[in-house]
This record gives C-alpha cells, sequence and structure tokens, in this order.
C-alpha cells in the first residue's frame, strides 16, 4: 500500500503499463480511471485474502449473511478511498498529476442495482459490518441492467436500460469456480431407501449461478467483507448441435432465456410472465447463496449441530424468504437429515426484516406457479404449512388457519418467514408497533418472543464525510475526526458551540453545496437557480403514500397567491426527483404533473423570481450525494402509518437540513432527539390514520368542499391550469375528491400550509435556522448504520462477542 504521494504516482504510473500497455500521457480518462480502481483493487484483494485465511484460521467466528434482492452500493472509487484511508494520499498525488479525483469518479457508471431504501440500507450495512469486524457477507443478484435509467421525456418517464457493465466494472472478481448449479421445472421421484424416503428432481432445467464479488472494504482496518452478485449463465453453454444443424436460433435461444433471469431488476409484475421471472429470480440468488454457505461450512466443519453458532442469515424484506423452504431442502435431501433436525437449524439461523406493510411487497405467489416451477421446495412448503397447523394447541387452530402460509389458491411468502425465522424485526420503533399490533397481529399473538424493533440508519461516512466534504472539515475542524467513527461524538457539537456562534461558518458550508447543485441542474435543465432562495427537496421513490402530490398541491397554492394575488414570498426552489415502478401508472402521472407544472412555474416571469421547480432525473445513489448537502428543507411528508422508517429523512438531517414530515416512520424518533422546536411536524398521527381506515369516519369530498382555497387548488387539475390538459390529471382529481383520498392528502394539506409557513418564518430568522441546523447535525449520530448494526449484533446475531 502506499504510504506517501510520491509512492502512489510511483506506483499509479508504473501500472498503466501493466494494464492498459499505454502511458499516462496517452491514455484516456476512462483508463485513468481504470487504471486507479484496478490499483485500488490490488490492495483489495490482497486485504480480503487475508481476511479470509484469518477468518478460516479463525473458524469460532460466526458470519452474517444478508441476503437482499438489492444493493444500492453507489459509486465505489472515492469512498474506497476513504475507507483505505488513503483518500488524502490520492487526492494530492492526482492534482499533482494534473488530474481531479471527482473528475475521475465521474467515469465510473453507477450501478443502481436497486430501486429505493431497502437496497440503499443493505448499502449502508455492508459498509457498517466491516466498520465493526463483523464478518459478513451480501448475497444478491448481479442484474446486467440494474434498475432502469430514467430519462424524462415530454415530462413523462421513459425507461431505459442501465448499461451499468459497459465498460467492465473495475470493483467486482468473477469466481467462475465457485459457481452453482440451480434447477427449475421437472417433477419429483420420491424413493424409498432404507428407511427413509429420498426426493429427486428429474427432468429439472439447470442453470448456472456464476458468483461476482465486490469487496466492502473497513473504514481505517485492513478487513474486507464483500457482496457477493450472482449471475445466470447457460448450464449447458452453447448449443453446438443446433448450430451446426443451421437452427442459429435456437443455438441462442436458451442461452438468451437464461441469462434473462439476471437481467432486470423487478420484471415488470403486472403480467404472469413478469412475475414467474421475479420468483425465479428469487429462487436463483437464494439457492445458490446457501449452496455456497453451506459448502464453506462444510470445509471448516464436521457436523452440523454448530451451524447456528457460525451461520446468521438475515432476510432482507420478504423477496428472499425462499431461504427457509431451500434451506430445509438442503439439509433434508442432499445433506440427510430428518425433518426436526432440520427445521431446528433453520429456525436458529434465519431472521426476517420487514420493510413495509404495503401489501405490494408482501408477496403472495400462486400455487401453480410455485410448484410448477419449483416442485420439490413447494413440497416442503406444503409440510411447513401442515406442521404449522397441526401442531396448534386447540385455542390457536383458528388463528393458525388464519394465518396458514398457503391460503386461497396463494403462498403466503411474509407468514413463512415470520414462521420459520427466529427474529422478525420492524425498522422503526413506530412500524414494529404497527407490525405487531396490524400487519402480523396473530402471528405476534403466537410467537412474541420473535419480534423486536431495530431502528434504520444509515452511512454517515458515504452521506456525510464523503458527500460534503464542506460541512465535515467544518465538523472535523470543530470537534476532532472522532465523529467518523462514532457519530454519537457529533452531540459534542452542542457543547463547542454553547457560547460560539458558527451560523456564518454552517451558512457558508451550505451556500457552497447549494451552488455545487445549482450548477448541476443548470447543466442537465439549464434553469437558473437562486443559491439564496430556499432549497427544499422531496426525493424518493415516487409513490401515492410519499405524498408528492401534497406538495406538488402546495405549489400550485403558492403559484396561484404570487400570481393573482401579488403576495410575496422567501423565494423557494422545490426539486423533486424518483422513479415510479414502470406498471405504476398512478406515480407516473404524478412526475408527468410536477413536470407539467416546473413549466408553467418556471416560465412565468411573475412568478419565477419566487419560485422555481426542478424534477431532476434518473434519481440515484450519486445524485443523492449532490442533494442531501444542498438541502434547507427536507421533505418527509408520508401519510401516518405508511412509512416504515425512511433513510433519506436521515440523510438530510445529518447534512444539517430541517425536516417537514408527519409523524411517521423514523420521523419519530427525529422529532424525539432534535425537540419538536427543530423539526416542523404536521398532519394526522398514525392512530388517526388506522382509525380512519379500519372505523371509516373520513369523507373527503366534504374536506374538499369546506375549504375554498384547498378546492380552488385541486379543481386545477381539471380546469385547463395545465396547458397539455387532456384530461390527464382527471384520475387524481377523482381519486382526491370521488374516491375519499386513500392517502388523506386533501385531510392534511392545511396543516402542512401551516408548517410550510412556519418554515418560511424561521429561516428568515438566519441565526434561528443554522441554531436548528446544528441541533440537528449534532442529534443524527443515532442514526448512523454502525449504531443499527450494533443493535442486530447485541439482539439476534452475536457475531461479537
Ligand atoms: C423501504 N422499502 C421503506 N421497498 O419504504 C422505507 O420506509 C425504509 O426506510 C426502507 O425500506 C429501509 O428499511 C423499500 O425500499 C421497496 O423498494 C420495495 C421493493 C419491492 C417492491 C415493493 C417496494
Amino acid at each position: 500500500m502506499f504510504t506517501n504521494k510520491e509512492n502512489f504516482k510511483k506506483q499509479y504510473l508504473e501500472r498503466f503499463k501493466e494494464v492498459t500497455g499505454e502511458s499516462f500521457e496517452n491514455s484516456s480518462m476512462q483508463e485513468k480511471y481504470n487504471v486507479l480502481a484496478s490499483l485500488i483493487m490490488k490492495h483489495a484483494n490482497s486485504y480480503l485474502a487475508d481476511t479470509k485465511s484469518r477468518m478460516d484460521r479463525d473458524n469460532n467466528q460466526k458470519r452474517v449473511y444478508y441476503f437482499s434482492m438489492e444493493f444500492l452500493i453507489g459509486k465505489l472509487l472515492i469512498m474506497n478511498l476513504y475507507n483505505m484511508g488513503i483518500y488524502k494520499i490520492v487526492n494530492e498525488g492526482l492534482e499533482e498529476l494534473g488530474l481531479d479525483l471527482i473528475e475521475v469518479e465521474n467515469i465510473e457508471l453507477d450501478p443502481g442495482l436497486g430501486h429505493g431504501g431497502l437496497g440503499r440500507l443493505a448499502a449502508c450495512f455492508m459498509d457498517s459490518l466491516a466498520f465493526l469486524n463483523i464478518p459478513a457477507v451480501g448475497m444478491g443478484l448481479r442484474y446486467r441492467y440494474g434498475s432502469f435509467q430514467q430519462k424524462i421525456v415530454d415530462g413523462q418517464q421513459v425507461e431505459l436500460p442501465n448499461r451499468w457493465l459497459q465498460n467492465g466494472y473495475p470493483w467486482e472478481i468473477k469466481k467462475a469456480s465457485k459457481s452453482e448449479i440451480i434447477k427449475f421445472y421437472g417433477k419429483v421421484k420420491v424413493e424409498r431407501i432404507e428407511d427413509r424416503l429420498q426426493f429427486i428432481q428429474e427432468d429439472y432445467e439447470a442453470v448456472t449461478a456464476v458468483p461476482y464479488d465486490i469487496p466492502q472494504i473497513d473504514f481505517d482496518s485492513n478487513d474486507v467483507n464483500y457482496i457477493r452478485l450472482w449471475s445466470a449463465e447457460n448450464a449447458y453453454g452453447f448449443d453446438l448441435e443446433s448450430f451446426n444443424n443451421g437452427d442459429y436460433l435456437k443455438a441462442v435461444k436458451n442461452k438468451a432465456n437464461v441469462e434473462a433471469i439476471t437481467h432486470v431488476l423487478y420484471p415488470n409484475d403486472s403480467n404472469y410472465k413478469g412475475r414467474l421471472l421475479r420468483l425465479k429470480q428469487q429462487y436463483f440468488f437464494v439457492s445458490a447463496g446457501l449452496k455456497s454457505i453451506i459448502r464453506r461450512y462444510k470445509r471448516n466443519n464436521d457436523n452440523f449441530d454448530k451451524l447456528p453458532e457460525k451461520i446468521q442469515i438475515q432476510i432482507n424484506d420478504t423477496h428472499p424468504s425462499l431461504v427457509i423452504p431451500e434451506f430445509m431442502r438442503i439439509l433434508i435431501d442432499e445433506e440427510g437429515f430428518d425433518w426436526d433436525y432440520s427445521w431446528k437449524l433453520v429456525t436458529n439461523v434465519c431472521a426476517y426484516t420487514n420493510h413495509t406493510i404495503l401489501t405490494e411487497a408482501l408477496e403472495k405467489w400462486p400455487v401453480d406457479m410455485m410448484e410448477n416451477l419449483l416442485p420439490r421446495i413447494y413440497l416442503i412448503i406444503e409440510e411447513i404449512n401442515r406442521r404449522f397447523i397441526e401442531n396448534a394447541l386447540p385455542i390457536e387452530k383458528d388463528i393458525k388457519m388464519r394465518n396458514a402460509i398457503l391460503r386461497d389458491g396463494l403462498v403466503h411468502m411474509a407468514n413463512l418467514a415470520v414462521i420459520g425465522s427466529k427474529s422478525v424485526n420492524g425498522v422503526s420503533a413506530l412500524h414494529s408497533d404497527i407490525i405487531k399490533n396490524e400487519t402480523f397481529k396473530e402471528l405476534y399473538q403466537l410467537y412474541p418472543w420473535k419480534f423486536n424493533s431495530k431502528t434504520n440508519g444509515v452511512s454517515h461516512r458515504r452521506f456525510l464525510l464523503k458527500a460534503n466534504p464542506h460541512l465535515s472539515n467544518f465538523l472535523t475542524d470543530a470537534i476532532g475526526s472522532q465523529w467518523q467513527k462514532d457519530a454519537a461524538k457529533l452531540e459534542e457539537l452542542e457543547k463547542h458551540f454553547k457560547n460560539r456562534d458558527c451560523t456564518e461558518d454552517l451558512y457558508e458550508a451550505k451556500r457552497k453545496n447549494k451552488e455545487r447543485l445549482a450548477e448541476y441542474i443548470k447543466k442537465k435543465q439549464n434553469i437558473d437557480i437562486d443559491v439564496d432562495s430556499i432549497f427544499d427537496i422531496h426525493i424518493k421513490r415516487i409513490h401515492e403514500y410519499k405524498r408528492q402530490l401534497m406538495n406538488a398541491l402546495h405549489i400550485i397554492y403558492l403559484y396561484d397567491k404570487i400570481k393573482n394575488e401579488g403576495m410575496k414570498i422567501h423565494p423557494r426552489t422545490f426539486i423533486f426527483a424518483g422513479k415510479a415502478a414502470p406498471s405504476y401508472n398512478m406515480a407516473k402521472k404524478i412526475i408527468r404533473l410536477i413536470n407539467s407544472l416546473a413549466d408553467i412555474v418556471n416560465k412565468d416571469k411573475d412568478v419565477n423570481k419566487y419560485l422555481k421547480v426542478v424534477f431532476l432525473e434518473n434519481f440515484n445513489v450519486s445524485l443523492a450525494e449532490i442533494l442531501y448537502p444542498a438541502a434547507d428543507v427536507s421533505e418527509q411528508i408520508s401519510t401516518a402509518s405508511k412509512e416504515a422508517s425512511g433513510t433519506g429523512n436521515m440523510k438530510f438531517m445529518m447534512n444539517g437540513a430541517l425536516t417537514v414530515g408527519t409523524l411517521d416512520g423514523a420521523n419519530v424518533e427525529i422529532a424525539e432527539r432534535v425537540g419538536e422546536d427543530n423539526i416542523f411536524i404536521f398532519g394526522l398521527r398514525s392512530e388517526e390514520v388506522i382509525n380512519y381506515y379500519n372505523e371509516g369516519g373520513y369523507c373527503s369530498y366534504d374536506t374538499y368542499n369546506s375549504n375554498p382555497e384547498l378546492k380552488n387548488v385541486v379543481n386545477h387539475l381539471i380546469n385547463g391550469f395545465f396547458y397539455d390538459d387532456i384530461g390527464e390529471f382527471e384520475e387524481i382529481y377523482e381519486n382526491l375528491v370521488n374516491h375519499n383520498d386513500t392517502y388523506f392528502v386533501l385531510k392534511d394539506f392545511e396543516s402542512y400550509m401551516k408548517a410550510q409557513r412556519k418554515i418560511e418564518k424561521t429561516y428568515k430568522n438566519k441565526k434561528l435556522w443554522f441554531d436548528k441546523t446544528l441541533k440537528n447535525i449534532s442529534r443524527s449520530g443515532y442514526f448512523s448504520s454502525d449504531r443499527t448494526i450494533k443493535d442486530y449484533d447485541r439482539d439476534i446475531w452475536k457475531v461479537k462477542k
């Protein structure tokens, strides 16, 4: 490894010839990036090999396997430099060679192997696991095109493939020798061998799962974990016979069918084929991952009794729940154990995290689909279900029937996950209560000891140290660098600035970040942004419950007031970003609405001094890193009870933005920590929302009619206000007014506006604003994923003695 700039430059320049056959001077920027990445990987790999042999030697060490459909890791170059402790050396070394590190990083393509919070959470967890020296492997899928690349064309979302692999990906290592064969379809033959039944899957389709490992480097020491992503390849290779017979299409068809398994994240599930592909993906990585885990375990152990002491599997949301029956299959069919022994092992190894109460993520598969695609797995699920119901005390019988895994022709995966895991957790205190009292109410009665809460956290090293150097430098100058390893230390800021005013310093740091974002917007959309305006940012998946619509209605309100009544406000820039699931039409309409609104507002000379609206396309980790540091206001305005936790709220907070939010998800805990004076809370409480859902009593039509200002705003959806209006937003209007406004947008509107007025008033008092900012930063330590991982380990995994 390099210990100084000179040493780095020497190694870097030498590496060019080895990798490119070119000199530094003759290389393109792409090559300069590739060579730098390959040099970092050379060292990371050697650390990885050392860590692995240390772990093999010290096999008493338990390992965590984090199974997740998504890992939103973001760009790795600069983060790896930070983690290896060589950021400064490399940054300065490159500068002396006439290179700007940021420009070099710009070459890197963001993999986008995820869609939302749960994917980014998985990446933050991998960062913290490495930092805390907890041996861990992330298991996931290597989607060739990741989540789609979002383009906005004529105000509408268009989905394009994200070709993140097109220039090769320098941070992965292909491990072809560790490939696994995964079996689909076929039929199960049952034979009696001695006194046991043996289940043999015949006439199956075999697919090769090839692993690619991405090292996850620890911050400040040399321990390395990794994320193992599985890619689907054709088990039988190229069909030469068909090719030689002239059937070229057939020769490649099978290959294409197989590779489709790992083409895209979340294939469109609005049709049968798409759903089937999702199920295939889930079994594919679960089976491959488990096989590789057991293979390693057997290398180091001669019996299975100690499995739960050596292996911990965390199931990240419901999608990888097939871990449970697949694990049973391996233990029974391949290792020859009986049912009870296998079940004991599985239910002591697996733990399940729920990330949402929305039914769309509590997956249910048609029985015939499961039976056809995974015949042996289906038999095992049937048996788990049978035993669940049969082993019931008389008073449990009804409860168990109502909560069976197999019901109404469907396999209920979340129930399988709860029944087969030793631990079930929600991701914030409120959400954990809701899953106990609502979502899994009856399963909670059966297994109260399994349920617990783990409030999410985020990597403050990525989202503060790396994303916001201006603020980070200010923090380190004030309280030293310890906060980078222990975010709780940020609280020292309060003592430090007790008798000192840091308004100007915080203002300056924020301003620089706002300038960077304004430049980005100018470059991408040619819109001029007033850097002195309030940057009000709403970035997350586009979903009705997240209520981007309510924000848009508030903008319409402001527009009208400024335009028609000459109202003066402190200038505001409303910024949105986020993707809509491809088959979610209402979310796509909301994107269109925001873009149409932006068009009207930004062009209107009477208004655009005060208001600007921007929708930034293709929200991903890299864009997020520019947005969080630049925010004054963080929009966390979900319908209370719907947002399991939220993690953007935490990233904004640590970057000194003030939250306008409902008491939902982790907002509740943020409010507890900063105090109600330092956050703008509004709207219905979660109990009230749940009560309305259960008991009725809300009539949106009445709310609409009783508030003339609100009515006027909502009418804009259908009265020709939008000049491209061809009835496009009528459905939104209908949902709000005549279909009783499922997400309580109208109900909360008044109190949202009040909160927004308060924000404006507070912002005008600079000292007051930045005092609140400081409080938010200093209290953000709790929301570091280091704390979250310590909590998981203390209560569930128990890896660290
Ligand atoms: C998110 N879930 C929650 N799911 O919405 C958020 O509150 C929480 O902070 C985060 O998990 C981490 O715990 C989420 O991102 C999805 O994207 C699903 C993917 C599969 C389809 C349904 C949505």
